[in-house]
């Protein structure tokens, strides 16, 4: 009797430990359309317009079509450098704040269809997407909510051309991966000839829950992008800094495009309803748009590897913005500092150190979420704990003295976003020393820390709303320090 009951017990308690379930997701999620945006991580923006022509930033309105005269256009150069560049996709200013569109719209006079540019047969969109499918890129656009040249500026009529050529854009040009709201309304236009200014409430007058039910009624798959989301907020800056503590949750319903929200944008809201992850936006050069005196403030490789890590490094998209030239092409500037950075940044992530190593942890939710699940390489596995488990650590045994400068941390957002505190720590002469420590983690977080030769990394995570959740953990050498 005793013989078979010991082993039973094992059995059972085994078969339990087998079948302890996932945890339940923790507060507001992300859905497929996120998931699918967070993994973009780094794209291309391209702000190309009569601005190009005129030097402005800021187009008034009043530029006639014939500006828009570029000699050599061609999309295939943006994105085969987007491509080389190593971004997953281009979005585009179909239509910045002068008004002037890209594509031969139906609704305006103000477009490619009227300057002299291939006789106005030419459609810079269609191009565009021609040139994505070719590289496999995914293809978004900006439509400036703001339009200096319309005269129904400022009146409902306005609402209805904006939606017009929303239409157009989501119907016209294939599967569209992001629509780009900016918050910008600066007042001052022609405005069909009236030039003056003209002032709308920002929180009302757009009335954007109507305009967001038709992109998900036309492109079911596209996020939206504003300051306030729905999908994807503006992190608050144009100079690439993603901030430290990083939320992907967001109180949106309390927050529209154009408020004064910087602050809180950067952020995130820890106890956010909804998730709303955020994307820097940063130009290579210091303007928006191309501007030939800017030739020698490109961005420098070295600058760019710092932006990733202010921005991808912090939990947020990096939307980085090359501006076509006169000539409709990246400048060559441009183009080697973009292909530079990508081979630096390759190099920073050559040696991928904690890959298959063993892994151990102060617990374990059971033989599914496994310490061991973090080096796997898989994203669909996760290290967890028991539910109610806030605090908890987990060490890499590398296997045998290396040397780690970097660390990358990633939570399966699928269940939530959880980590509020978190510090890394390595072994070193029998002492945990401390490398880094944080606050969130989210999709991803990438730290550095001064070189050391240790053996062993350990994540300690001593605060999370719930029992933490963490698929992926990676270790790195990078070159110098
Ligand atoms: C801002 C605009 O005013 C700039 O011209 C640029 O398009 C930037 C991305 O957004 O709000």
């Amino acid at each position: 009797m005793r013989k078979l009951f010991i082993p039973a017990i094992i059995l059972i308690s085994l078969a339990a430990c087998r079948h302890a379930g996932p945890p339940e997701p923790y507060g507001p999620l992300p859905s497929e359309r996120q998931l699918a945006w967070h993994e973009m991580e780094y794209y291309m923006f391209v702000h190309f317009t009569v601005n190009t022509f005129t030097g402005k930033e800021w187009g008034y309105g009043d530029e006639g079509e014939s500006v828009f005269n570029p000699s050599e256009m061609d999309c295939r150069q943006w994105a085969r450098v987007a491509k080389d560049a190593g971004m997953k996709g281009i979005i585009i200013t179909a239509k910045h704040h002068d008004g002037f569109c890209l594509w031969p719209s139906d609704y305006t006079e103000h477009s490619v269809k009227n300057s002299v540019w291939r006789n106005g047969k030419g459609d810079v969109l269609r191009d565009l997407r021609e040139a994505c499918d070719e590289f496999g890129l995914k293809m978004g656009v900006y439509l400036s909510p703001w339009d200096r040249n319309i005269a129904v500026y400022g009146t409902p009529e306005y609402l209805e051309y904006y939606r017009n050529q929303l239409h157009e854009l989501l119907t016209s040009y294939g599967d569209i991966f992001e629509v780009w709201f900016d918050g910008a309304n600066g007042g001052s236009g022609y405005y069909g000839g009236a030039r003056e200014t003209r002032r709308i409430d920002n929180k009302t007058y757009y009335d954007w829950p109507k305009t967001h039910e038709l992109v998900r009624k036309l492109q079911p798959d596209a996020v939206m992008f504003s300051d306030a989301g729905p999908d994807v907020r503006w992190v608050g800056n144009e100079s690439g800094m993603g901030s430290l503590t990083n939320w992907c949750l967001l109180r949106r319903d309390e927050l529209w495009p154009g408020g004064d929200f910087a602050r809180i944008l950067g952020e995130g809201h820890e106890d956010g309803n909804y998730w709303v992850p955020a994307e820097v936006d940063v130009s290579i050069r210091p303007g928006w748009f191309y501007h030939p005196e800017e030739d020698s403030r490109v961005r420098s490789p070295e600058n760019l590897l710092e932006l990733y890590y202010s921005s991808v490094g912090r939990n947020s998209n990096l939307l980085l913005n090359i501006p076509p030239d006169k000539r409709g092409l990246l400048h060559e500037k441009d183009v080697e500092s973009l292909l530079a950075f990508r081979k630096i940044r390759e190099r920073e992530f050559e040696n991928e150190l904690a890959g298959g190593k063993a892994a151990r942890a102060s617990s374990v939710r059971g033989r599914d979420f496994k310490a061991g699940n973090v080096t796997d390489g898989n994203p669909d596995t996760y290290w967890t704990v028991k539910d109610g488990q806030t605090a908890a650590d987990i060490t890499i045994d590398l296997g045998q003295e290396t040397e780690v400068n970097r660390i990358l941390i990633q939570e399966y957002i699928r269940l939530g976003q959880r980590v509020r505190e978190y510090k890394v720590e390595a072994l070193s002469d029998g002492e945990w020393i401390p490398l880094t420590e944080g606050t969130t983690i989210g999709y991803k977080v990438i730290r550095k820390f001064p070189t050391v030769r240790t053996s062993r990394v350990r994540l300690t995570i001593s605060k999370s709303g719930a029992c933490p959740v963490i698929s992926n953990i990676e270790l790195y050498r990078a070159p110098g320090e």
